[in-house]
């Protein structure tokens, strides 16, 4: 399997927690991971029943891992805007053979439900992180479980239920709200005992959002991260794959939009922006392109590092692919420890971002931005900067920025 280095287990151990650059768990790679999504469901908005047949399931979750999927996320419980719940028994029996087969395959196997009970039988069946992307708010024995199990533990921004987020979807600055609202998740699943180092946060594309929500998170994802506050924060989980925003975005001259099976290029470009912008995972549908375009991310940070590193102006070193870290291996290695390809969002003495900074001197007629539609545009510093948050341009800009009326559903 490609890809996997550092996420599975060694000599016969069990696949451990990939655990966050930095915060505990086993070293991480000094790139963002990718997770692939296995949906065992009959209705997932965009691969819904492709993968209901456990069979089918366990070789789509393979073929992720072998297009280089560091993590496979399986769930049994669709959470496309309007869906209804499956009883929990149902869900169990559709992901339990599955979380079972991939983990004996030597794969890296996240559980994502929101109810304790799923999540118990898949951590004893060997997955090592919880996605919730109830973020412990669906149900009341999910810290507990995941406490016991020591396991990774996704906390994502959730307003409730799939039936109803579509008319969650009301706030005055999206990014402040989801960063509050993030945080007393995060504060209760640590007050619940949960160790901080397995928290990601994930701001919830989608979920309770509409396009313009979407985009402004996207915009400001070093502040999401830091849940608005000083600190480091978190590590950043972004699920954006063809999400109906992206295909808002791509709508055809006859205002459709397009089709979630034509989104992929698009995901992958945010799945690339946000890497690039240090987030520690992106949650995919397609891993091949986004595997190479992690590395592509990281590669581009560690030589911004290496731009930004105090020495004489416009100094090349030998080797930027060594000289940033030394001790490091061969590109692509694991590196010997955290921060080696310069500050990812929530990585322990990690500098946050000052969005003041984003257009400061020095940066350099290399990466300065050009006039034009990207002038506006994030910059994506070694330190994750970003320009202005998006109240700058005012709120929801742009067409894909307004903020259509009770369209419903997930943007
Ligand atoms: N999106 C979906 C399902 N699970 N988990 C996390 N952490 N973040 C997400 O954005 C997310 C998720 C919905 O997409 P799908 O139906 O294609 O899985």
């Amino acid at each position: 399997m490609t890809g996997t280095t550092g996420t599975t287990g060694h000599e016969g151990t069990p696949p451990a927690w990939p655990g966050p650059p930095g915060l505990g768990g086993r070293p991480a790679l000094d790139r963002c991971l990718v997770m692939g999504v296995v949906n065992v469901t009959p209705d997932s908005f965009s691969d819904g029943g492709r993968w209901l047949d456990p069979d089918a399931a366990v070789a789509h979750g393979l073929a992720l891992a072998a297009e280089g999927a560091d993590i496979i996320d399986v769930g049994g419980e669709s959470t496309r805007p309007g869906a209804g719940r499956v009883t929990g028994a149902e869900e169990l029996r559709r992901v339990g053979p599955v979380v079972t087969a991939l983990v004996s395959a030597g794969l890296t196997v996240s559980i994502d439900t929101t109810r304790a009970e799923v999540a118990a039988a898949a951590l004893a069946a060997g997955a090592v992180m919880v996605n919730d992307v109830s973020g412990g708010l669906a149900d009341p024995g999910m810290h507990a479980v995941v406490r016991a199990a020591s396991a990774g533990y996704v906390i994502m921004h959730w307003r409730g239920p799939s039936a109803v987020m579509g008319d969650l979807a009301r706030y005055t600055d999206v990014v402040a709200e989801v960063c509050a609202e993030l945080a007393q998740q995060t504060d209760a699943a640590v007050g619940a005992g949960i160790d901080p180092a397995r928290i990601v946060i994930d701001p919830g594309i989608g979920f309770a959002k509409r396009a313009g929500h979407n985009w402004a998170l996207l915009a400001d994802l070093p502040r999401v991260s830091r849940l608005n506050r000083a600190g480091p924060g978190f590590p950043l989980l972004v699920g954006a794959s063809r999400k109906s925003f992206l295909g808002r975005l791509l709508e055809g001259p006859d205002g459709q939009p397009r089709p979630a099976e034509g989104r992929d290029d698009a995901s992958l470009a945010v799945a690339t922006l946000a890497a690039a912008a240090g987030a520690w995972c992106v949650r995919v549908h397609a891993a091949a392109a986004s595997a190479d375009a992690v590395r592509v991310a990281a590669r581009w940070r560690q030589a911004a590092a290496v731009k930004a590193a105090p020495g004489p102006e416009g100094s090349v070193p030998a080797d930027p692919g060594t000289a940033a870290r030394p001790g490091s291996g061969p590109e692509g290695s694991v590196p010997a420890g955290p921060g080696a390809a310069g500050p990812r969002f929530g990585q322990e003495g990690s500098v946050p971002a000052d969005p003041a900074t984003a257009a400061r001197p020095g940066s350099g007629p290399e990466g300065s931005v050009p006039a034009g539609p990207g002038a506006a545009e994030p910059r994506f510093g070694p330190e994750g900067s970003v320009p202005p948050g998006p109240e700058a341009a005012g709120p929801h800009s742009g067409p894909e920025g307004s903020v259509p009326a009770g369209t419903g559903g997930r943007a």
